[in-house]
């Protein structure tokens, strides 16, 4: 059965295909078509696999999943790392219509049961590696929630849940098929603003276009040579154009296990890598290493840098080209949908300044006042849009999709935007509840939930706070029934299982938090009162 999914209006999807934006093509296509070319696809360390090779090898899994019973219209939970068996096991689900969720490395228990409690996967694929894979405690968590769960398959594990194994099985005679081009591919993950994480379904068709119109933006081909140093299950990575345009175009796909300097130049050197995306804190610390080791040569190759996944100010933007020896392109994207790109033949300053236009010439998109008006051009507003490749709802989530849509299925994606006359967006601020972690998203009432839960703990807001590296960092602000140390409130956290990133950066103790005159709590007061504390702290 095909995974229930909120479809574009039948108009809307007509037009799409009309235009060519939807070609009914499932996303394997990006890998098959290059399935006798011989040149190298993707490095990992030591292991560099050639299309061919690589195809082979998803064809392999999908016939040992297939084997198991794995069928269109099935989920799986996956989570990798930057490693080849991420594109492997992507490709793989995707030959049988299987639809993964794919959690960030960085996640921990209680992310994993909310996507494993919505999509209840009949498959697990996850590294032993991993902390919560090392025994098979939490496998038996997963299944409890998760009826169907029938399949578990682990990297580096040499027993019966072995992926290397079940990779190295012969494909016999099992016929697997990918789903229908306008199903669910799979599920991204949201940056989130409320209390349970929520999963994005994406189809073939929208996906598809969104990395064909990304690879002839950005001009990938056979030439490129991409540097993985993001997570590579993001959206940005993926997508934007990410691991599946450079496959798209033909090109080289190096992996990195994360974007410091020390990992990153010397593999830049080595294989000869011309473009790469990052975020703006990665950014900051390869300007700062560029300085302080006294030359770029190390970068000589690099000829394109991608910045997005949060503001990049206009300082650092400036010091790309002049420093790093690269032109730079932002990218201002959401796992929603809509991505928008500055041009490679833009003038300087319009990249500098802004975050670039729509990829599409029928994404629609404008910014809304806050009765959900459109604004005149030049307006600060709330950013709306539809096109071929937004979607229309998250997944399992009516109430939340009431509120995330206009009546005419526009998308508000919670950030404050200015629109220039040319179409091109600055991003000014957010009024989603979420924290932008230097690219990584908190969903402040998530992180406020599980706060709640400690048997000490009243009432508890987190908010964001300027930080000069990341951008913004979290300060929860408790409310206690007897004194509460920092130390206590982030190893609780920690305890219940929740990812690095969502720790709380400062805790502040207080008698009672602010509230707005209908009784809210008053975030923004917070947020000032977190700025002048730590200024006056200086
Ligand atoms: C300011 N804010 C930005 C930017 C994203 C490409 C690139 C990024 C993402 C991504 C992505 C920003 N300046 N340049 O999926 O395909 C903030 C906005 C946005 C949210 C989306 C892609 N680029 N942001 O970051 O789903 O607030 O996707 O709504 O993780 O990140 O986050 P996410």
């Amino acid at each position: 059965m095909a995974i229930a999914y909120n479809r574009w209006p039948a108009p809307f999807a007509a037009r799409y295909r009309e235009k060519g934006y939807w070609i009914d093509l499932p996303l394997t296509d990006i890998l098959e078509r290059q399935a006798n070319n011989d040149a190298i696809a993707l490095i990992d360390g030591e292991r560099q696999y050639s299309y061919r090779e690589l195809n082979a090898a998803a064809d392999r899994l999908a016939a040992a999943l297939g084997r198991r019973g794995l069928q269109a219209g099935d989920t799986a939970l996956v989570q990798l790392g930057n490693v080849a068996e991420l594109c492997i096991v992507l490709f793989a689900l995707l030959k049988c219509g299987v639809a993964p969720v794919n959690a960030l490395f960085s996640h921990q228990r209680t992310e994993l049961e909310a996507y494993a409690a919505q999509v209840e996967p009949r498959l697990v694929i996850a590294d032993r590696h991993h902390s919560l894979f090392a025994d098979d405690a939490f496998i038996s968590r997963l299944a409890a929630l998760s009826p169907a769960l029938s399949v578990v398959a682990l990297l580096h594990d040499d027993g019966e849940r072995s992926l290397a194994a079940m990779l190295a099985e012969p494909i016999d005679n099992v016929r697997v098929a990918p789903s229908a081009a306008d199903e669910v591919a799979f599920f991204q993950l949201s940056g989130g603003s409320t209390g349970t994480p929520k999963l994005i379904p994406r189809t073939h068709n929208d996906y598809y276009y969104s990395i064909r119109r990304s690879v002839e933006i950005c001009r990938f081909d056979d030439r490129t040579r991409f540097l993985c140093a993001i997570p590579a299950a993001h959206n940005y990575a993926m997508s934007s154009p990410g691991w599946l345009g450079v496959f798209y175009g033909a090109g080289c796909v190096v992996l990195a296990s994360d974007p410091s300097p020390t990992l990153c130049f010397p593999l830049i050197k080595a294989q000869q890598i011309n473009v790469t995306a990052l975020v703006p804190p990665a950014v900051s610390l390869w300007l700062q290493a560029v300085q302080e080791w006294g030359t770029s040569e190390a970068l000589a190759s690099l000829q394109l840098l991608q910045v997005g996944g949060a503001r990049l100010s206009e300082a650092l933007a400036r010091r790309i080209p002049r420093e790093l020896g690269c032109q730079l392109q932002q990218v201002f994207g959401m796992a929603e949908g809509l991505v928008n790109y500055t041009r490679l033949d833009d003038d300087p300053e319009r990249i500098f300044t802004t975050q670039g236009k729509p990829m599409c010439p029928d994404d629609e998109v404008w910014a809304a006042d806050e009765e959900g008006n459109p604004l005149p051009v030049g307006c600060e507003g709330r950013l709306m849009t539809r096109g071929p490749y937004t979607f229309h709802g998250y997944y399992r989530s009516p109430e939340h999709n009431a509120k995330s849509f206009d009546a005419n299925g526009f998308y508000c994606s919670g950030d404050l935007i200015v629109i220039g006359e040319d179409g091109y967006i600055r991003v000014v601020g957010r009024e989603k509840d979420q924290i932008n972690r230097g690219g990584e998203k908190i969903a402040s009432e998530e992180v406020e939930n599980l706060l709640l839960r400690h048997e000490a703990i009243l009432h508890a807001a987190l908010v964001s706070m300027e930080d000069e590296l990341m951008g913004e960092k979290s300060c929860a602000f408790i409310v206690g029934q007897r004194p509460i140390k920092a130390v206590e409130v982030r190893r609780y956290l920690r305890e219940l299982g929740v990812a690095d990133y969502k720790l709380p950066d400062r805790v502040e103790i207080v008698d009672e938090l602010p509230l707005t005159p209908v009784g809210k709590v008053d975030k923004k007061r917070l947020r000032q009162q977190i700025a002048e504390r730590r200024l006056a702290m200086k």
